[in-house]
């Protein structure tokens, strides 16, 4: 099986998480940021996760893809029931979290902006979305506080949350994506959940490129 993705892509790394929790063989192939004939190619328009499933037929929209890939073999993992509050906690403070990551990824070291071009087009693609990124950027010493509160308020919600399901798939990849930001607090238990997935998931986080 191959999968396309960018590696910030945080619906990327719902794949990423399923295919790691059940070792399954999975190959990477990373869409450099401003190609979009390749997926126009393969599903006929630009947009990651994409999966080339071992039948052939390729799938798109990473919650399906999740769901398939479960049923591949046992144990299952992204079962319900989604734990309501730790998905309330994403949906109201998804926002905040877009404003502090993507300023950062622009300027990060991920394969599909390895190049001037490409790293250009991620560029242009998320100043059509949010605006002059370096003025958020700026901006940070707003919203990291907020962030932080915020944090401190996930800890109980999270040491609540023991065994793998849907959740993880919801929350995990927002987690990651803020390892990005520099002087983000995260609290000890959710700590410990972010190490505790990365690990079974097999997918980095990205606190060794934090700024
Ligand atoms: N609902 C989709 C959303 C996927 C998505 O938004 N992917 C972004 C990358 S993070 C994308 O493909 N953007 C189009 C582009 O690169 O132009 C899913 O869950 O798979």
């Amino acid at each position: 099986m191959k999968a396309y993705i960018y590696e910030h892509c945080p619906f990327c790394l719902r794949v990423r998480m399923i295919a790691g929790f059940k070792n399954l063989p999975m190959q990477y192939a990373v869409i450099m940021e401003g190609d979009a004939e390749t997926p126009m190619h393969l599903v006929g328009k630009k947009v990651v996760p994409i999966l080339q499933r071992p039948d052939g037929q390729y799938m798109t929209e990473s919650l399906d893809i999740v769901h398939y890939l479960d049923t591949l073999n046992e144990p299952r993992y992204a079962q319900d029931p989604v734990n309501s509050e730790l998905k309330a906690w994403v949906d109201s403070n998804l926002k905040l979290i877009t404003k502090l990551i993507v300023p950062r990824f622009v300027r990060a070291d991920f394969t599909e902006i390895s190049t001037p071009i490409s790293r250009q087009a991620f560029i242009e693609r998320e100043t059509e979305v949010f605006g002059a990124l370096d003025a958020l950027l700026e901006q940070s010493d707003i919203y990291i506080p907020m962030m932080n509160k915020q944090l401190a308020a996930l800890d109980q919600l999270i040491s609540k949350h023991e065994h793998i399901n849907l959740t993880d798939f919801i929350i995990f990849p927002w987690l990651r994506s803020l390892s990005i930001v520099a002087c983000i607090q995260f609290a000890p238990q959710t700590l410990r959940y972010m190490n505790r997935i990365a690990t079974a998931a097999k997918v980095p986080l990205l606190f060794d490129q934090a700024y």
